[in-house]
């Protein structure tokens, strides 16, 4: 019998699941989830981050990260109907292309930790950048067509990395740090990915980066799966010095750092690579092979899916921890924007819902949901764009926005697989049933839901499995890996409404139009 963690340090919480794999046996055993700007009040976040003075500067502190950690295993340690011992394997997931920036003393502070003293304090000197740009970071359009100018194009950048160069991804990111603070640059040692550095306090030693988050920087040759040279000297001086390896995401880094096993008594665990949480969902959701794709209704709002060659109309190609490529498309306006409207109107989740079953299609009226920039399409002049309602309109607003959103959703996920026969739904938002029969509809096939709603930790918990397989000389198939956690439930299933579907089908079309007519428009209304 083993247990497996899998931990998924998203925007807005820290998630925690452990998995029992014993024969046939197959269950969760341990699922806990700490929220940065309620469980941490003291990092004062709003939805996880902060935001800077410059504009489209938004981050989040690295200590808080490392603080939820320590408070997650002290929960972990402290569930009495867990048998510790079997703790094999751990490996986590984190919110993509944000990055943290080590100096020289990072690695003598952790291999000399205090077991009887809390993290997050004992790590204060170890930091050359207090802050940790994230992912809604959207300051470095600059350097972004700086480094496609140095590379020859946003094409060929694509064609190197993955993706054309993002304001979000950490290669542009690196740029403007090492550009605007050059001593602060010079005096980091090490820059990681948020799941490589949360990977390095589980092993108390530098963690490597997997090939699965690496695509998210700008910064990976896609299909070497090494650093790219051409990137790094078009990025920053120095870079390759800075960055931890990229090693295959089921090589084992090593095992529970010291620090751990005498403060929480747990075992001398497998540390396996983190991943980013997409990649991670991936395999939380089970798709380990194509024509299904999965929706994320996280804090951003993500379609993706499996693919054995990347696709040359995906705004971003990552490798998938199968060892294959996967295409996503990333929306900035997810569940920040529902809450927005939620919150604007007054109500609660539940008259959300039924606003949104009371009147499918909105009577024909459409909104673009651009709350904020916008990265799906490119959008620079945030704002709400209303077509034929106005603002004083509670359930006009709700259902444009929300179904907006599907809309756009569906529209762009041909782009990442050409046929779809089935959606898997995970995220905050997948809870909310009205929501995935809108998807449903608009997608026009079935629309499932998981059991585990975390799939970026419940993915995390099954690769610690496939690595700790794989490291006992017994290689597994990801069939088996995800069998019993993932399988689609005939009773999470929301069907399509093919009434709603050939109306569905006409307002996608309109929605593309207007998507094209007002991309580089300023709003108006
Ligand atoms: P992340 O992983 O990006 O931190 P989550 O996937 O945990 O985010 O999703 C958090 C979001 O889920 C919250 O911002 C909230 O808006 C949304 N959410 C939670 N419950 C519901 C619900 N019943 N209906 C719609 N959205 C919900
Ligand atoms: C993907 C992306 C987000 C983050 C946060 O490119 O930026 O989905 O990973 O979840």
């Amino acid at each position: 019998m083993g247990l497996y963690l899998g931990l998924d340090c998203s925007t807005q919480s820290l998630t925690g699941i452990v998995i029992e794999i014993d024969g046939d046996t197959r269950r969760v055993v341990f699922n806990r989830s700490l929220n940065y700007d309620r469980d941490l009040p003291e990092y004062n976040t709003i939805g996880g981050v902060l935001r800077g003075d410059v504009d489209g500067e938004v981050y989040a502190p690295p200590a808080m990260w490392a603080d939820a950690l320590d408070r997650m295993l002290a929960e972990l340690a402290q569930s009495a109907d867990l048998d510790l011992d079997n703790l094999r394997a751990i490996s986590g997931a984190a919110q993509q292309h944000g990055s943290v920036y080590l100096n020289q003393r990072a690695p003598a502070v952790l291999t000399s930790l205090d077991a009887t003293a809390r993290l997050a304090p004992q790590l204060a000197t170890i930091f050359s950048r207090p802050r940790s740009p994230v992912w809604l970071d959207a300051s470095t359009g600059r350097q972004c067509r700086e480094i496609e100018a140095a590379l020859g194009g946003a094409d060929r950048v694509a064609t190197l990395t993955g993706s054309p160069a993002c304001e979000r991804f950490t290669g542009p990111q690196i740029r403007r740090f090492a550009i605007e603070q050059p001593d602060a640059y010079a005096d980091t040692a090490r820059v990681h990915l948020i799941s490589s550095y949360l990977a390095s306090l589980l092993a108390g030693r530098d963690a490597p980066i997997d090939p699965g988050d690496g695509s998210g920087m700008n910064l990976m040759d896609l299909r070497g799966q090494q650093w790219s040279q051409q990137a790094l000297d078009a990025t920053a001086p120095d870079l390759a010095a800075r960055l931890p390896p990229i090693t295959p995401s089921s090589q084992i880094v090593g095992t529970l750092a010291r620090y751990w096993q005498k403060r929480y008594a747990l075992p001398a665990a497998a540390i396996v690579p983190w991943t980013g949480d997409n990649p991670s969902s991936l395999i939380g959701t089970g798709i380990i092979h194509g024509r299904v794709a999965a929706v994320s209704l996280g804090t951003s709002d993500t379609v993706f899916a499996l693919t054995t060659t990347p696709a040359a109309s995906s705004s971003h190609v990552f490798r998938s921890p199968t060892g294959d490529f996967m295409n996503l498309v990333c929306f900035r306006n997810g569940s920040l924007a529902r809450e927005w409207v939620r919150a604007e109107y007054g109500l609660d989740w539940n008259a959300v819902a039924a606003l949104l079953e009371s009147e499918p299609g909105n009577d024909g009226w459409l909104m673009l949901p651009w709350l904020e920039v916008e990265s799906t399409p490119r959008i620079a002049h945030p704002g709400l764009r209303r077509f034929g309602f106005g603002r004083d309109d509670a359930a006009r607003n709700i259902r444009g926005l929300i179904e907006g959103q599907m809309m756009a959703i569906a529209n762009h996920a041909s782009a990442v697989s050409g046929t779809i026969d089935r959606v898997i739904a995970t995220g905050g938002a997948a809870v909310n049933r009205a929501i995935l029969q809108v998807m449903a509809n608009v997608f026009g096939v079935d629309v499932y839901r998981l059991d585990v709603e975390n799939s970026a930790a419940l993915g995390a918990a099954l690769r610690a499995y496939h690595a700790d397989r794989l490291a006992d000389g017994e290689p597994i198939s990801w069939t088996s890996v995800v069998s019993g956690f993932t399988d689609p439930q005939p009773g999470h299933r929301v069907s399509p409404n093919p009434k709603h579907v050939a109306m569905y089908e006409d307002l996608r079309r309109d929605y593309a139009i207007l998507e094209t007519i007002h991309r580089d428009r300023k709003p108006i209304c």
